[in-house]
């Protein structure tokens, strides 16, 4: 099951400790160094849907801290700065402070969190009134936040159609991802996003069948997925031996879940046309002429049919 909700902590690095220290010999005063910052903690965005996976419920996420200031005035090392990678499409909310950020565009990075400040040695609190101090001026703790992220998805076209349709195939060819793809129905088992050489995302839903609506099949729960997409791209093997009755089971799902589906700009990419003739490539497209609807005949391994694809992507 694909996470798409998730609750952490997360936290910049906290302030490394300033040195108490002094030189050697009779003459030499305080020497203890600054303690250097923590790193702050940044989101950035990624086409990986599946990254929510990496985490615990509640688990705290945290910049590296500041490192402790010595000796001979040396600072401390600054904490690294740590970027999270969160699918597109998440939106990123404090839970105190309702305050959210949205993760809209690829590659898009926020910071969410600010690293503490290092401490302050002894030598830099020396004063004409305290020449030696023995204390430092302490360092500050890395802000903490308890943050929900929830993940929308967000893709600008989507391959929705029966299973083995051939949807994950186009996928990898048309955006340069490696989702698996087999004979056997049913492959996909949660959405994958790649995307195309034109920067828009496009997404590939788990196959539907008739009754998904009552639960068939991985039933419709994906088609939430969709539902902000300008175009669908319905996919229909060539080689389905009713290929009118799969274009209009596959509507029916989508009306089922949300008649505004229905509403969208769609076209037909009729797939695996390699597999047949050209008699019988003109036969199934006369079939399908009447639903008055845009075809695109495709084929994994015809380069030609998937370049004109994207041309239209
Ligand atoms: N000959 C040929 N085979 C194809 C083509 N496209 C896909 N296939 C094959 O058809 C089978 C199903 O393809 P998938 O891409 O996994 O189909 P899917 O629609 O993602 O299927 P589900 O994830 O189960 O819904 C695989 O064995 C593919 O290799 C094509 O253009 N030509
Ligand atoms: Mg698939």
């Amino acid at each position: 099951m694909l996470v798409d909700e998730m609750v952490l902590r997360f936290k910049g690095g906290d302030g490394g400790e300033g040195k108490v220290s002094f030189g050697k010999g009779a003459k030499s005063g305080p020497d203890g160094g600054n303690g250097g910052d923590g790193g702050d903690l940044f989101i950035k965005s990624s086409s990986d849907l599946t990254l929510l996976e990496q985490f615990i419920p509640d688990q705290t996420i945290a910049a590296e801290d500041g490192g402790m200031g010595g000796k001979k005035k040396t600072t401390g090392k600054r904490g690294d700065d740590l970027v999270v990678i969160l699918p597109i499409g998440s939106k990123v909310t404090d839970i105190d402070t309702n305050q959210s950020y949205e993760l809209d565009k690829l590659g898009q990075i926020i910071q969410i969190c600010h690293g503490g400040k290092g401490g302050i040695g002894n030598f830099e609190l020396r004063s004409s009134t305290n020449t030696t101090p023995k204390s430092t001026k302490p360092a500050t703790p890395g802000q903490t936040r308890p943050i929900k992220i929830s993940m929308r998805f967000i893709a600008d076209a989507g391959l929705i159609g029966l299973p083995s349709a051939g949807k994950s195939s186009l996928l990898n060819e048309l955006t340069n991802t490696s989702v698996k793809t087999a004979e056997y129905h049913f492959t996909t088992l949660s959405p994958n996003l790649g995307v195309l050489p034109n920067k828009k995302i496009l997404a590939d839903i788990p196959g539907l069948i008739e009754g998904a609506h009552e639960g068939k099949g991985l039933g419709i729960k994906f088609l939430k997925h969709i539902q902000k997409v300008t175009l669908i791209l319905h996919c229909i093997s060539v080689v389905s031996e009713d290929p009118v009755g799969d274009y209009k089971a596959i509507r029916n799902e989508l009306g089922e879940f949300d008649k505004e589906l229905l509403e969208k700009q769609e076209v037909i990419l009729l797939t695996k046309i390699d597999l047949v003739d050209e008699k019988t490539l003109k036969t199934v497209e006369k079939s399908l002429k009447k639903l008055k609807i845009k075809i695109i005949p495709t084929s994994i391994h015809d380069m030609e049919s998937i370049e004109s694809l994207l041309k239209i992507l």
